[in-house]
C-alpha cells in the first residue's frame, strides 16, 4: 500500500524477503564488502563487526584496519583480506565505517575522505558517527545510499537533541532526519526504528535487555554490511539484519542463557541456529 508508512517487521517478512542461493552461486554473487574499522584501543570492535559479517553470509570481506592492529585482527578472523593506504573505496559492492576506529584527527580525516568518495551504499556507525557531525551537509545529494546506525545517545549528537528528546518522540524525529539527510536511518534500541528516504518506516520487535552490552552494536553493523550486499532491495536487507540480530539474543535466553549473560561473541555464534530455524 502506498500509502502506509509504518509497519511492523514480522518473521513473515524475515523468511519472505532472505534471498535464496541459487546452486550456481559463487563468492561474487554475495557480495564483496569493504570494512573500516578498530584502533590500537578497540580492534575488539573490527573483530567482532567483521565476524559478524562473515556469518552473516558476506561473499568477500576486506578489513581496513591501522597497520598496528592488523596481526591481532588477523588471529581472529581468517577469513577476511586486507588493505591500507590510499584505496579505491568503490571497488567494492559496499562499504562500512565506524565501529571502534576512535576520535582522532586520522579517523576524522578517513570518514571524510570515505564519504566524499563513496559511489556505493555506505554505512556508517560508532564513532563514523560521531566525526559525521561535522560533514552532515555532505550527505545531501549523494547519488550512492547512505545508512547511519545510531543509538538514542549518537541520535543525540547528530540532532544537538538531549537523549530524552530523543527517546520521547523516535518516530518523527528518525522520520524527519532521514527525510532530511536522504538516510536510511537506524534509530537502535527497544524496538529499533528503520526509517527510509521517503520516510516509510519499520519497526522491529525482536531483542531484549541480553543487548545492552558493548559490543553488540558493532555485531549489527557487521550483520547490516552483509545483508545490504546479498538483498536485492535495500530496506528489508535492514530491516532483517535487525530482525535477526534481535532474535538470535531472544533465542540465545530462551535456550540456556540468561540476559546477563550473553556476550556480543555469542550473538555472533548464535546466528546460524536462528537462520537454520528460519531458511
Ligand atoms: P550514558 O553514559 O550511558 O548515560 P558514545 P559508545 C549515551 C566502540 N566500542 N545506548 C551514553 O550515556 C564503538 O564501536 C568498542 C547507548 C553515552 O554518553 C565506538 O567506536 C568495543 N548510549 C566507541 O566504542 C565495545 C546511550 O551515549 C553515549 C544511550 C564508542 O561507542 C564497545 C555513548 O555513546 C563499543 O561498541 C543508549 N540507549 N542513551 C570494543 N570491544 O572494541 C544515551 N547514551 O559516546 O558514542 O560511545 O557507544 O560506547
Ligand atoms: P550499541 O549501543 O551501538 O552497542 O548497540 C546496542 C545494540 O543492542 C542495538 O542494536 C540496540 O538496539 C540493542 N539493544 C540495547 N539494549 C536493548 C534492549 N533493552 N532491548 C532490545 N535491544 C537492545
Ligand atoms: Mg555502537
Amino acid at each position: 500500500h502506498a500509502n502506509v508508512t509504518k509497519q511492523l517487521w514480522t518473521k513473515k517478512d524475515f523468511i519472505s524477503s532472505l534471498p535464496k542461493r541459487t546452486p550456481f552461486s559463487h563468492k561474487g554473487s554475495f557480495g564483496k564488502g569493504i570494512l573500516a574499522a578498530g584502533s590500537s584501543n578497540m580492534p575488539g570492535a573490527c573483530a567482532l563487526a567483521a565476524k559478524a559479517a562473515l556469518t552473516s553470509g558476506i561473499g568477500l570481506l576486506s578489513l581496513y584496519v591501522p597497520e598496528s592492529i592488523k596481526p591481532i585482527i588477523a588471529s581472529h578472523v581468517a577469513e577476511a583480506m586486507y588493505v591500507s593506504g590510499d584505496i579505491d573505496w568503490n571497488m567494492y559492492d559496499g562499504i562500512a565505517i565506524g565501529p571502534g576506529i576512535g576520535r582522532t584527527a586520522s579517523a576524522e580525516a578517513l570518514l571524510h575522505d570515505v564519504l566524499a568518495q563513496a559511489e556505493k551504499p555506505l554505512l556508517i556507525d560508532a564513532d563514523g558517527l560521531y566525526h559525521l557531525k561535522h560533514y552532515l551537509p555532505l550527505l545531501k545529494n549523494k547519488p550512492s545510499p547512505v545508512i547511519l546506525t545510531p543509538h538514542p545517545g549518537e541520535m543525540a549528537r547528530l540532532t544537538g537533541l538531549s537523549v530524552k528528546e530523543v527517546e520521547n518522540d523516535r518516530f518523527s524525529i528518525a522520520s524527519q532526519f532521514a527525510k532530511e539527510y536522504q538516510v536510511y536511518l537506524i534509530l537502535k534500541g527497544k524496538y529499533t526504528i528503520v526509517t527510509a528516504p521517503d520516510g516509510m518506516q519499520a519497526v522491529n520487535p525482536t531483542g531484549n535487555p541480553a543487548l545492552a552490552k558493548g559490543g553488540t552494536g558493532d555485531v549489527l553493523s557487521g550483520m547490516i554490511l552483509a545483508f545490504m550486499l546479498q538483498h536485492h532491495q535495500l530496506f528489508p536487507a535492514i530491516c532483517n539484519a535487525v530482525y535477526l540480530h534481535g532474535a538470535v539474543s531472544d533465542q540465545l535466553v530462551s535456550k540456556g542463557h540468561s540476559q546477563m549473560d550473553v556476550t556480543a561473541s555469542d550473538i555472533i555464534n548464535g546466528i546460524p541456529m536462528v537462520l537454520h530455524d528460519f531458511e
